[in-house]
């Protein structure tokens, strides 16, 4: 019933770490048990026991918790010393490392509501972990002595934007992520008011990081024992402080709330601006999270203590794999979230990375504000210049490495240098590792058409390297618009139509040459924004009847801060402040700063309204005044990019919101087909006489009043109709409302009624969509919208009907 833990890493884990997780956790009765487990195999197990009963102290709650432990633990070990998490503020319970048997009696205890193994979640940076692994961290005493700890790039006066709204200076924006690199500008707090009053955390001191690292920016940091995952391929990896040792974490923070810091740039390239969502908000870390992941048990931990020290906004940029399909009851992050909402905390997640593929978004809790990733208008190019007429191949990529700025390098395909011990071509001209000839290579550029499901770029261009080839270009259609910094070594990528000139012009003549031009910053690049091809999809695996993911935003090549690194590009002796990564985890951060922005301007809104606010207000056009598409070129549905890209400004003043409270939210998990005890594994405190109505069904969570519409079929009667309330929260009391529809051919949309009007006394008004079929011909999943207006505001919400 409970799945291990090492059955929940096989899923998802990239599979250069997974020997290492998997010795880790077959060895579960390492660390902190100090022994008294014997040979008996110990795994971490969450143990869950809702909501804080009145009027516990955290302290009372502490000790009943270690009292329930010491009643099962059978080799008669301290209670404390197989605890390693208690959760006390948001909801009761703990996590320990426990023998099968002891989980399962503390199963039956009373008060317990479920047990759970610990799982392992992921960062979401981009998939092709190539990414983070070229830019990965050893960090040793060395170089963090000689980092550039305390050096101040201008900082702009925070104070002077903060004085915008009235209480922007006072939003908290709480991230569970690996850690934050507190040195850099992006959290310098010049210009920062006292910290708010409200706060109630603290700042943890761990391995080279004191008290005296948090300031009026960055105002908490917490960190949590990582167990297993945290013991890294570079042995000096601890875990046991805040600073971040991945450079995740310093990104997601200074994307959501960073200081505006003038002349950011990585090694030159992306010059400009480097700025937070929310510049004027203040940051709060809770790591929970190493390189190799993170845990749900240190995630659980992170949502509550980040409750209790009242944050208003929890960023959360990771999360299980798409094909573990786990229910909500048993993922931390929808357990954490759900309380974290209840209590009035917005929760922003991103949506994760195993796209294009349908169905593989994560974090699709209705609780949750979803995010996906799409493209900016800046693209990094590198071209290869042909000899013979000298025509250039557009290429994108980030090297920085020395060739002639002339074509005269020899150019040679995998194919042509393939070893005469190799029988397969194909491998060949994918320049698999251990297939190409090293004599046939030296000194020449290596042409290599590379897809998904070949091996890892960076193993063949290592080979490649170190076979003493001069560069190489990689033909690589999907993932060419996230740039890959090759720190040492010339390469771009081209897409295949570009592989087909360079192959013309190879055939064509008996000496190729050609070379690999500098990487250039373009900006204003169009069409832009794209969803970005790793970018997961929808519909949600869990139920088709809420629209997942909800909005997109900028998530490839993003630049923000990050830990100083070891990997440095030739010429160069420092390391850069700030680097340029893509994933999902890029996106939430954004969504993250512009919802603390809403929240600053409207102190009193829920969770919900805010998100209705993004939400409605998202546009869906490109900066062609062309409907957004998807990396292929296709225009994008509401499975690629929810209700549209983010926009922060209109997202203020959305006129109208679709408000949803704890009740819903009860009631949707009852039409989920959840029963009270499992609805009790979820929620905070059900009043007693909590039951599920007798109609509850999967249909009815369509009725769910959540800003975009999704209905999973239109059953025997070809038609469903469902039902919105919208609460006016425009300056005009006296506001009259008509409705738009853009409907999908096959598809007959009516709204009823179509005009709404609010006064002083009516601020919520109801009104219900009719969904028809109108021809046998149409299948699949329409989308379409239907938008609000008075004229002053539009409040759009997508649909999708699967028909
Ligand atoms: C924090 O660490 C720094 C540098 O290691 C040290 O100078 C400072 O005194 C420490 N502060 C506290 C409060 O321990
Ligand atoms: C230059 O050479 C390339 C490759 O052989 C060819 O595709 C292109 O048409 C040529 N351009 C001109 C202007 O001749
Ligand atoms: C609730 O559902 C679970 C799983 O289907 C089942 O094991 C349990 O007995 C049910 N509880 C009640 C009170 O119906
Ligand atoms: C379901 O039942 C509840 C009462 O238990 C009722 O208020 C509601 O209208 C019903 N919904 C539908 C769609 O029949
Ligand atoms: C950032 C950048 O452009 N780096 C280098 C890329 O490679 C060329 C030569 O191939 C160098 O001139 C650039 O400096």
């Amino acid at each position: 019933m409970y799945a291990s833990i090492d059955r929940s890493i096989m899923w998802w884990l990239p599979f250069c770490f997974m020997a290492l997780l998997a010795g880790g956790a077959t060895a579960g009765g390492r660390g902190k048990d100090g022994g008294g487990g014997g040979s008996e195999r110990r795994d971490v197990y969450v143990v869950y026991m809702g909501a804080v009963p009145p009027r516990t102290s955290p302290n009372l709650l502490q000790e009943s918790h270690l009292r329930l432990v010491g009643g099962v633990l059978t080799r008669g070990q301290p209670a404390e010393s197989v605890v390693v998490q208690q959760y006390k503020h948001g909801f009761s319970g703990f996590a320990a490392r426990l023998s099968k048997a002891e989980a399962a009696a503390l199963r039956r205890k009373p008060g317990v509501v479920s047990v759970f193994a610990d799982q392992v979640y992921q960062l979401h940076t981009t998939r092709s972990w190539d990414f983070l692994q070229q830019t990965a961290v050893k960090i040793d005493s060395d170089r963090r002595s000689s980092a550039p700890r305390a050096t101040k790039p201008a900082a702009s006066s925070a104070a002077a934007a903060a004085s915008s709204s009235p209480t922007a200076g006072d939003t908290i924006i709480g991230l569970l992520d690996s850690g934050v690199w507190p040195e850099s500008p992006s959290f310098d707090d010049a210009g920062f008011g006292p910290v708010p009053a409200k706060w109630k955390g603290t700042c943890m001191a761990g391995d080279d990081f004191n008290s005296s690292n948090c300031n009026r920016k960055l105002i908490g940091a917490r960190y949590y024992d990582l167990g297993e995952v945290k013991r890294s391929r570079s042995a000096q990896s601890s875990g046991s402080s805040p600073r971040d040792e991945a450079g995740h974490g310093t990104h997601t923070s200074s994307t959501a709330a960073g200081n505006a810091v003038i002349g950011a740039s990585y090694y030159g390239l992306a010059p400009g601006t480097a700025k937070g969502g929310s510049a004027t908000s203040r940051v709060a870390m809770y790591r929970v999270c190493s390189e190799e992941g993170c845990l749900g048990s240190a995630i659980l931990a992170g949502f509550d203590d980040a409750i209790g020290d009242g944050v208003d906004v929890i960023s959360v940029s990771l999360g299980a794999s798409p094909y573990f399909r786990q229910d909500f009851s048993e993922d931390s992050i929808a357990i954490g979230s759900f309380h974290a909402v209840a209590k009035g905390v917005m929760v922003v997640c991103s949506a994760g990375n195993a796209g294009p593929d349908a169905a593989t978004v994560v974090n699709a809790a209705p609780w949750i504000l979803t995010v996906a990733a799409s493209t900016i208008d800046r693209v990094f190019e590198s071209d290869v210049l042909l000899g013979g007429n000298n025509s250039a191949v557009k290429g994108g990529a980030i090297n920085f490495s020395k060739l002639d700025k002339s074509p005269k390098y020899s150019l040679i395909t995998g194919e042509s240098a393939k070893s005469s011990s190799v029988s397969d071509t194909n491998s060949a001209r994918q320049c698999e590792p251990g297939t190409l000839d090293a004599s046939k290579i030296k000194g020449k550029i290596v042409l290599c058409h590379h897809h998904a499901g070949s091996s890892n770029k960076m193993e063949k261009v290592d080979e490649l390297k170190s076979a003493g080839a001069v560069g190489s270009i990689l033909v690589n259609d999907l993932e060419r618009a996230v740039a890959t910094a090759y720190l040492d070594f010339p390469v771009t990528e081209i897409t295949s139509a570009a592989a087909a000139d360079i192959h013309k012009y190879i055939t064509s003549t008996s000496e190729p040459v050609g070379t690999i031009a500098p990487t250039i910053t373009v900006t204003e690049y169009k069409p832009a924004p794209v969803a970005a091809y790793f970018s997961s999809r929808g519909p949600s695996a869990q139920t088709a009847n809420i629209l997942k993911p909800d909005v997109s935003a900028p998530g490839v090549n993003i630049l923000a801060s990050w830990i100083p690194t070891t990997t440095l590009p030739v010429g160069e002796s420092k390391p850069s402040q700030f680097n340029l990564v893509s994933g999902t985890s890029m996106a939430c951060p954004h969504v993250a700063g512009s919802a603390a922005t809403v929240k600053a301007w409207n102190p009193t809104w829920s969770p919900a309204a805010i998100r209705s606010a993004i939400m409605t207000t998202a546009t869906q056009l490109n900066n062609d005044k062309a409907p957004m598409t998807t990396d292929s070129g296709s225009q994008a549905t509401p499975y690629d990019y929810g209700a549209g890209q983010v926009n922060p400004t209109g997202a203020l003043d959305p006129g109208l919101v679709y408000e949803l409270g704890e009740d819903d939210y009860l009631k949707f998990l009852c039409n989920y087909g959840y029963n009270v005890s499992q609805i009790k594994l979820i929620a905070t405190s059900l009043p007693g006489d909590f039951s599920c109505a007798g109609n509850a069904s999967k249909d009815l969570i369509s009725d769910l009043n959540y800003p975009s519409i999704a209905v999973a079929g239109l059953g025997k009667a070809g038609s469903r109709t469902v039902s919105r309330v919208v609460t006016n929260v425009g300056a005009q009391e006296e506001a009259s409302y008509t409705v738009a529809v853009a409907a999908p051919a096959g598809l007959d949309v009516k709204v009823a009624p179509s005009e709404l009007e609010f006064t002083k006394s009516v601020k919520k008004l109801a009104f219900q969509v009719t969904f028809s079929g109108e021809n046998a011909a149409a299948k699949g999943d329409l989308s379409g919208s239907i938008t609000w207006s008075d004229g002053k505001h539009t409040v759009r919400s997508p649909f999708v009907v699967s028909i």
